[in-house]
This record gives structure tokens, C-alpha cells and sequence, in this order.
């Protein structure tokens, strides 16, 4: 049963798909002699699926990473880490990653940037540069621990010639962040955003109007969900081309402005976000030489 039918028509050219799957099925049931002489005749002079390479599993998987944010408003994420996993079997795997990251600033931010009042004018709604700066976040460590569960293995044909072992995986799991953001006590001046600091018992608590002046509330640690899948191409037994999709979801206000538009900043600003990256690294399965199967 895992032989790959793409392996096997590739292998087997002119045949029909049909006699193809047909010979697969007749192959992982008891094998008849019709079978069996298929076998000897069609893939005697290709490597033997029966000693098909266990590529994964009993194995560790060690990959140096890098990462990117591809859904970030204001800042990119961008940085590097590792993973490290271990394959109970060809399907089955559990393992964490780790990434420190730098931030830069997206093509948006460039554009609203230049509009924004040069200096702090509190008569007026619009925040100016450094209030719009100063409450952007930065996310330095992001990670998962996840289970993974690899449902597609097999080889891929390239150029008519090579065949790549590749297989696809789904993971989800929990994830955790470490976000930070630094507001000026000259720029976030407000000790009581939403409100005017009035401790006169006579006078009511007059709403103050400006968010703007509010700490961003956006840094400190999160714990999310993770949910990933991707593809791994192996170069050879024990290296392989790691490519994966990953989504943090967890709360977040990347701007640390008034999201709910009620004038001031608080713990309602944030929400339950997916952070999306992409992520390429280099797999090391350990140990390096590979088994396979009887
Ligand atoms: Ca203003
Ligand atoms: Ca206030
Ligand atoms: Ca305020
Ligand atoms: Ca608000």
C-alpha cells in the first residue's frame, strides 16, 4: 500500500491507470501468481518498493529555519530558528520550533508615516508620527509544540529521470509569543486612558478623547493556537527542503491604537489574530543512514 500509483504509472508508461491501481490493489492483497509475475516483469530493474526507505520514521528531525510574516499591517517579522521533531512513524511525529526575529516596517507604514502630524497636537484626532510609531509592536520570539501528522509520502518524478522523495504534513498544536512594544512615558503620558485623572470626589469623571496618548497595551507573552502544514523534498537519505505554511493564532493589537473606536486604548483593542508566516529550513534526520522497510 505504499507504493505511489504516480511512482507506478510513471514507471509503467504506456499501461492504463486502471490496470495500474488494479495491479497495486493485487499487489497489497495476498499476492496471486499473476500478481507476483507482474511484479518480477514490470519493476525488476527499478529499486524494490518493499525496501522502500523509512525516511522518517524512528528518526529526529533537526531544522535550521528561517521565517517570515506574509499577512503583517505595520511590521514584518523576520528572523531565524529551529526545529526539532521526532517521528514515531512514517505518519505520526510531535516536535516544537522556536524563532527569534527582527521587525521591519511594511510598505504601509511607509505610507501612512509621511501623512501624520509632525509633532504631538492633542486638539486634534489624527495621532502624529512618533504616537503612530510608538505604539506599533514587535514580535523578537514566536514557537510551537505541535503533533504532525504526515497523511501523503512518495516520489515525485523530476525531468522524466530523477525520482525525490517528498511528503506532506499537517500540523496543530499550541503557540506561544513573546511581544514587545516601547512607548515614550513622553509619548504614552496618559495614567488613565479613557478617563480624566480627577480626584476631586466632587467632580464627575470626565471621558478623556484621546487614544493617542494611551499605552499600547500590546507587548508581554501570548499562548494561541498553531495549526502548519508543508512539504518535505529530501535531497538525499538524511537531508531534506523543508517548506511550510504557519499560523499563530493568538491576541494581538499590532497598531496598539483605539481598535474598537472608542477612544481609548484597553484590553478590548486586542483580538484573536493569525499570524501567518512561511517558513523554509533544512531537515537533518537523525540518525543519517536510513532504514528500510523488509
Ligand atoms: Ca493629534
Ligand atoms: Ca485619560
Ligand atoms: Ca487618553
Ligand atoms: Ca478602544
Amino acid at each position: 500500500m505504499h507504493s505511489s500509483p504516480l511512482l507506478r504509472l510513471t514507471r509503467l508508461g504506456g499501461l492504463s491507470l486502471a490496470s495500474a491501481i488494479a495491479g497495486t490493489i493485487a499487489l497489497a492483497a495476498a499476492p496471486s501468481d499473476a500478481a507476483a509475475e507482474r511484479r518480477t516483469s514490470g519493476l525488476e530493474d527499478q529499486p524494490a518498493v518493499r525496501h522502500r526507505m523509512l525516511l522518517v520514521a524512528k528518526r529526529f528531525e533537526l531544522t535550521p529555519m528561517f521565517e517570515s510574516t506574509i499577512n503583517a499591517d505595520f511590521r514584518h517579522i523576520v528572523g531565524g530558528g529551529l526545529k526539532l521533531e521526532y517521528h514515531l512513524s512514517d505518519m505520526l511525529s510531535f516536535g516544537a520550533v522556536g524563532v527569534f526575529s527582527t521587525s521591519l516596517d511594511t510598505g504601509l507604514v511607509g505610507k501612512i508615516s509621511p501623512t501624520l502630524e509632525d509633532s504631538v497636537d492633542d486638539m486634534t484626532r489624527e495621532p502624529s508620527d512618533d504616537e503612530f510609531l510608538q505604539h506599533l509592536n514587535e514580535m523578537p520570539l514566536h514557537g510551537a509544540a505541535y503533533v504532525s501528522l504526515t497523511p501523503w509520502y512518495g516520489k515525485l518524478a523530476a525531468f522524466g529521470k530523477a525520482f525525490v522523495n517528498f511528503d506532506f504534513y499537517f500540523q496543530a498544536g499550541v503557540s506561544f509569543a513573546s511581544l514587545k512594544s516601547n512607548c515614550d512615558s513622553s509619548i504614552c503620558d496618559d495614567d488613565h486612558p479613557g478617563t480624566v485623572d480627577d480626584t476631586d470626589p466632587d467632580n464627575p469623571i470626565q471621558p478623556d478623547l484621546n487614544p493617542n496618548n494611551d499605552p499600547p497595551l500590546n507587548d508581554g507573552s501570548r499562548v494561541g493556537l498553531y495549526l502548519g502544514g508543508g512539504i518535505h523534498v529530501f535531497l538525499n537519505e538524511f537531508l531534506a527542503l523543508d517548506l511550510t505554511v504557519r499560523d499563530y493564532a493568538f491576541s494581538d493589537n499590532p497598531s496598539g491604537a483605539d481598535f474598537d473606536a472608542n477612544l481609548y486604548v484597553d484590553d478590548n483593542d486586542s483580538r484573536f489574530m493569525h499570524h501567518l508566516f512561511m517558513g523554509a529550513g533544512l531537515s537533518i534526520m537523525l540518525p543519517t543512514k536510513v532504514k528500510r522497510t523488509p
